[in-house]
């Protein structure tokens, strides 16, 4: 890269860290176009991707107008794949974590400094291959941290093989002879895991979309959406769901009913089925104590701990 190119880049990042610490009340109504930031637009014209993008934007300026949130607490983590590019898209505190590795981050964060609302955005193969042991244990932990996986049923980033979400039959770089599997049901994973807060959604519903992640981001505990993404390169499944999808307000379901919410969640195994029929909306949602409430040291930011207490907790671990 080209010296004046890296200094542009350079005092464009500058600008976004100087806008955020000097906000302290802000509300974000002119988030910049993804050709106006100072990264490479690298999502194929029409990805979906870009409706999570726009539903995230929407989502955050309404929670911060209506006095819920305040941008600067929150901090954006990503895994490695087309998805993890919402990072450079979103002017916020963010963190790229490792493939797999988007939960750990998360929880670290939150467990530093209480005061801050992480969100990650995953992949499905970052979540349900590589980060499947981390996916468990946060909905078991019940963290306050927030995991929006954009699940296109492929590794996208690596041109299109077979993910723990792809169906039986998908044909991908690796599997000329189509997939061997049937897929795995991460909504059920995570209801029978502990999750406090299961959804589903599509990225294509962008408004739908957006008052999901508001109430996963209000939700006191983890908060987990499996967001429909259809990747039009390698896995195009646009009309397959567009024809499929209801919303579970539109029928009566009991978010708080455990087994309503298995029920729902038993109508879809993520095989592309002709006869399947999609529910989208919140399958779970209860209050219950969140794995920071039961830590007495957690209750408020690390850097505000006595430096003697810190000195103490060096000493136990040198
Ligand atoms: C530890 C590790 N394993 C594998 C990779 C290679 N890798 C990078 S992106 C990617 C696929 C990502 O797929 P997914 O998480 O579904 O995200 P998408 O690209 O579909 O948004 C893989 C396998 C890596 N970077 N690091
Ligand atoms: S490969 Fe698929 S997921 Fe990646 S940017 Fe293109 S359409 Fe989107
Ligand atoms: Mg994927």
């Amino acid at each position: 890269m080209k010296e004046k190119d890296l200094s542009t880049k350079e005092r464009k990042k500058e600008k976004i860290r100087s806008n955020l610490e000097n906000s302290t009340e802000e509300i974000n109504d002119n988030w910049k176009d993804v050709n106006e930031t100072y990264a490479e637009k690298t999502w194929c014209s029409g990805c979906s991707n870009f409706a999570i993008l726009a539903a995230t934007k929407k989502a955050l300026t309404e929670l911060a107008k209506e006095g819920n949130i305040k941008l600067k607490n929150i901090v954006v983590v990503v895994g490695i794949g087309c998805h993890a590019k919402i990072y450079d898209y979103l002017e916020l505190s963010s963190y790229y974590a490792l493939h797999g590795r988007v939960l750990p981050s998360l929880l670290g964060i939150k467990l530093g400094n209480p005061e801050l609302i992480p969100i990650g955005f995953a992949g499905d193969g970052d979540t349900y291959a590589e980060g499947m042991n981390h996916f468990i244990h946060s909905c078991k932990r019940n963290v306050n941290i927030k995991l929006f996986v954009h699940n296109n049923k492929v590794f996208a980033l690596t041109t299109g093989q077979v993910t723990p979400t792809s169906e039986k039959g998908f044909i991908g770089s690796t599997t000329p002879f189509g997939n061997y599997e049937k897929p795995l049901n991460p909504i059920l994973i995570a209801l029978v895991s502990g999750a406090t807060f299961v959804a589903r959604a599509y990225a294509l519903d962008v408004e739908h979309l957006a008052k999901i992640m508001k109430e996963a981001i209000l939700h006191k505990g983890f908060a987990f959406i499996d967001i429909l993404q259809p990747c039009i390169t390698y896995h195009n499944t646009i009309s397959y769901f567009s024809q499929r999808i209801y919303k579970l307000e539109d029928v009566a379901h009991n978010q708080k009913s455990f087994e309503d919410a298995m029920k729902k969640a038993l109508e879809w195994d993520y095989s592309l089925s002709q006869d399947a029929k999609i529910p989208i909306g919140i399958f779970y949602k209860v209050e219950k104590e969140t794995f920071e409430d039961t830590l007495p040291w957690s209750k408020e930011p690390f850097w505000k701990i006595e430096r003697k207490f810190k000195k103490e907790i060096i000493e136990e671990f040198r």
